[in-house]
């Protein structure tokens, strides 16, 4: 099982959709084993966002992730880096496919909803950067035998 980190942005808890990207998510059959709200320090929004560091849009970036709270999340499933950016779209809503949360709830690429890791190594960072272990939960879902062979 794989394990990826997810963080609905400041733009989508402020439109009240945390439930519905949540739900999502669920209905995807990836498992929840951690999640917070939270405000986030302007220290963990830099090395999070550090690979952007040269990009002109940079300090915006950090200005609105630290700007209002976030919903950050740990997911569990198979290959799930890969199938939560697949649900996620691509970075610009604009061109994001319908049926995508960014395709579906999202406009620019200022205000795209949510963030996801793009590769198990960057998950294993950033959900080190983000989570202490003993916020992370493992148990099984009933459902586990109807999701996976
Ligand atoms: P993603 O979030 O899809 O992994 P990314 O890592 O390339 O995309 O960029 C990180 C975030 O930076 C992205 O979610 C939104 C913002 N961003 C990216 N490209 C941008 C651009 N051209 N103008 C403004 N913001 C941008
Ligand atoms: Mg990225």
């Amino acid at each position: 099982m794989e394990r990826t980190f997810l963080m609905i942005k400041p733009d989508a808890v402020q439109r009240n959709l945390i439930g519905e990207i949540i739900s999502r998510i669920e209905r995807k059959g990836l498992k929840l084993v951690g999640g917070k709200l939270m405000t986030v320090p302007q220290s963990l929004a830099e090395a999070h966002y550090a690979e952007h560091t040269d990009k002109p849009f940079y300090k915006h970036l950090i200005s609105f992730i630290t700007s209002a709270p976030v919903f950050a999340m740990v997911v569990e499933g198979e290959d799930a880096v890969h199938v939560a950016r697949h649900i996620i779209g691509k970075t610009n809503p604009s061109e994001a496919t319908p049926g995508t949360i960014r395709g579906d709830l999202g406009l620019t690429v200022g205000r795209n909803i949510i963030h996801g890791s793009d590769s198990v190594e960057s998950a294993n960072k950033e959900i080190n950067l983000w989570f202490n272990t003993e916020e992370l939960s493992e148990y099984t879902e009933p459902r586990e035998p109807w999701l996976y062979e």
